[in-house]
């Protein structure tokens, strides 16, 4: 691995905890999208109050080295504003298996279709681990700083037994959170065994959970996110967090190791289906003068990027959640593309 902390910089990985030992390249991408319907995919969705929203994960190879196929990355999905107030709460679809089992267990813990709007956890063959019912896959629900979270509503999916918050007693490493990973060809006992689609390295689906939102009514974002303090994979020498690649199938461990970066995505929930813009925040009204008592005119031309808008501004992220981002990259989740339609419409009613 190179040394290139000039990359880690850019990407904005906190360099504070690697205080000795080569750093590694960021070599992978983990992008979280939301989707109204399982179908269509986005970061960032609009919907109503007791509507489902399919949430997953995707990993890319982001590294110099090509890789043959993902091997490992161990993490934590949170959800912010999670609302665990009152009679009405939001609530996690049941995981495959109630979160049990893995690739090869009977009965099986991994989501074995993508499509099937019913399944939710690993998809296979990620689920090289099998989880016991100590360690299975469990949403917890943080409220006011309980289990030492920040303040407010939080779900944090890890393994059951490990109820702190990330950082806290029992949960330092990382070590036991969601579990991904896949044998390699030379042993592989998937249940989706190569070739074929099991070996890309982009845009590869990993992991996925369902929401169903409450029927409280007042408007909140949701920002789905995997906080960096929260990877497992952890470099012993270089307290870094790791993803592994596959650089061939001889090896019993990925050997193209680099860290994350974390692409959040946003649920907007009770919003108003004005149009949004991306660039609310760094385009201002242009000055009118007075012409008569019924006619204005701009005195400045409008910016050339400025777009004819009208509506609702969309609030920033809460400075809550960006702290639970860690170095994840914000603001590239918080507003619609320009001009798009929010998805809320086609947004199924399952059953609870
Ligand atoms: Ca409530």
């Amino acid at each position: 691995m190179r040394t290139t902390g000039a990359i880690a910089v850019r990407a904005g990985l906190a360099l504070g905890a690697a205080a000795a030992g080569a750093r590694a390249d960021v070599n992978t991408l983990v992008e979280w999208q939301v989707s109204p319907d399982n179908v269509h995919w986005s970061s960032t969705v609009t919907a109503q109050p007791g509507a489902f929203v399919f949430v997953r994960a995707r990993v890319s190879y982001t590294g110099t080295t090509p890789p043959l196929a993902f091997a490992s990355m161990v993490f934590q999905p949170t959800v912010s504003n999670w609302d665990a107030v009152g009679a009405n709460v939001d609530s996690l679809a049941p995981f495959v298996n109630g979160g049990v089992g893995g690739n090869t267990s009977t009965p099986i813990g991994v989501v074995t279709d993508p499509t099937d709007p019913t399944q939710f956890g690993r998809l296979s063959p990620f689920g090289r681990m099998a989880f016991s019912s100590t360690n299975r896959l469990f949403g917890h629900v943080h409220s006011d700083g309980s289990g030492g979270a920040p303040q407010g509503g939080w779900l944090r999916i890890a393994q059951a037994r490990v109820t702190g918050w990330i950082g806290t007693t029992g949960n330092t490493t990382g070590g036991s959170g969601v579990h991904l990973a896949q044998l390699s060809n030379g042993d592989c006992h998937c249940t989706n065994p190569p070739p074929a689609t099991n070996y890309q390295s982009q845009n590869v689906a990993v992991f996925k959970f369902g929401i169903r939102l409450s029927d409280d009514s007042p408007s909140r974002l949701l920002r789905v996110d995997s906080p960096m303090a929260a990877f497992g994979n952890r470099n012993t020498a270089t307290g870094e967090r790791e993803v592994y690649w596959w650089a061939n199938f001889n090896e019993s461990m990925g050997s193209l190791r680099g860290t994350p970066q974390v692409l959040p995505a946003s649920i907007r929930v009770g919003q108003s289906a004005a149009r949004t813009s991306t660039t609310t925040a760094t385009w201002a009204i242009t000055p009118i003068s007075r012409l008569s008592s019924t006619v204005w005119r701009e005195t400045a031309a409008r910016p050339a990027t400025a777009p004819t808008w009208t509506g609702t501004a969309i609030p920033a992220p809460t400075p809550t959640s960006r702290r639970s981002s860690g170095s994840s990259r914000a603001g590239a989740a918080d507003a619609l593309p320009s001009g798009r339609a929010p998805l809320a419409s086609s947004a199924p009613m399952m059953a609870r």
